[in-house]
């Protein structure tokens, strides 16, 4: 067992054999310049300057056998898995599912933007989890794929903290995982989501689970 003794509220213990590392959206389409979510008329400093903490995170967990997931949102082509009230909202906000983009069709699969930042890419024995929603376990194999590996708890980055970080945290606190945020390793396009998000995660005791920075679970895994 290891301990992660300054996360909150109080220490988190895991068992790396136990643990993966989810690594949640880093895609163009949330990150890079011309994709969904700066067409939605957001800033994608935050987004992006996450890259380089969750760089070092793979490399660490890669190094200690940490099983990685990572996850892509995004729809077929033909748009069939794309709830249609999701599609009318998207198309409101001029930044339409499945329009054309500087990165290809905006969140369709295949697609430039739908594709994870390159300095994230997967390694190819890592999973990839596609999904139609914000979270990770509706409608994919994610359940399925962490019970065969026997796993008990997740280290989740990635963003968007309150959006698809958020709700794939409450998906699997439902489901008995025990989970950690890492509060500079996710982000939202406003810090004051992102410290709602975070703040949500570690009250009334830990109501979804833990937080920390990335470096303290760095320490005691490395
Ligand atoms: N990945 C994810 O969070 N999807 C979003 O749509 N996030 C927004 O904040 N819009």
């Amino acid at each position: 067992m290891k301990t992660v003794r300054e996360a909150l509220p109080y220490a988190f213990d895991f068992d790396p054999v136990r643990t993966a590392l989810v690594v949640i959206d880093m895609q163009n389409d949330f990150c890079s310049a011309g994709g969904f979510g700066e067409k939605l008329g957001n800033d994608i400093t935050p987004t992006r300057a996450i890259i380089p903490v969750i760089q070092k995170l793979l490399q660490v967990a890669r190094d200690a056998g940490i099983l990685i997931v990572h996850t892509r949102e995004g729809h077929l082509p033909d748009l069939s898995d794309c709830p249609p009230a999701k599609l009318e909202r998207s198309k409101r906000m001029g930044a339409g599912i499945g329009d054309e983009g500087p990165m290809g069709r905006i969140l369709i699969r295949g697609e430039q933007g739908h594709a994870i930042v390159a300095e994230l890419a997967p390694l190819e024995d890592e999973a990839i989890i596609d999904k139609p929603g914000k979270g990770a376990f509706y409608k994919t194999e994610l359940e399925h794929l962490l019970e065969r590996n026997g796993i008990e708890s997740l280290v989740l980055c990635g963003v968007t903290t309150h959006v698809c970080v958020h709700t794939t945290l409450r998906e699997a606190n439902d489901r008995g995982y025990r989970c950690l945020v890492l509060e500079d390793a996710t982000a939202a396009f406003d810090q004051s989501d992102h410290q709602a998000a975070i703040h949500m995660v570690r009250q009334q005791g830990g109501i979804f689970g833990w937080t920390s920075g990335a470096e303290s679970l760095i320490a005691v895994i490395e």
